[in-house]
């Protein structure tokens, strides 16, 4: 059994619509297998699949959104940005990225 993969524009723009509008618009996909000779057949293997390599997974590979405030690049606006900038002041953080960095952190709670 060898691995599937789908890519393309339709499928990203799916996926994109599953994030902006949630459960609304996912009503999932249906794989239409095509016709080799008169064979037209694909198999997958379940998610109960004993044999973990053969059961279905779903990667989707994406670049997060720029997260204001996140100095130190983890992803998210912590007290550790706070830090990070205090620590690398002026080479290149300024006074406009501590106050960034505090708004968000504020926004979300220490
Ligand atoms: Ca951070």
């Amino acid at each position: 059994m060898g691995a599937s993969a789908w890519t393309g524009a339709g499928l990203v723009a799916d996926v994109q619509g599953w994030v902006d509008d949630g459960a609304a618009s996912n009503f999932g996909w249906i794989v239409d297998v095509a016709r080799v000779g008169n064979r037209r057949a694909k198999r997958f293997g379940r998610r109960e699949n004993p044999t973990p390599a053969h059961r279905p997974t779903l990667t989707v590979e994406f670049t997060p959104p720029p997260c204001p405030g996140d100095a130190n690049g983890s992803g998210q606006v912590e007290f550790h940005d706070l830090t990070f900038i205090l620590s690398n002041w002026r080479d290149p953080f300024t006074f406009d990225d501590l106050t960034e960095a505090l708004e968000r952190w504020l926004d979300v709670g220490p």
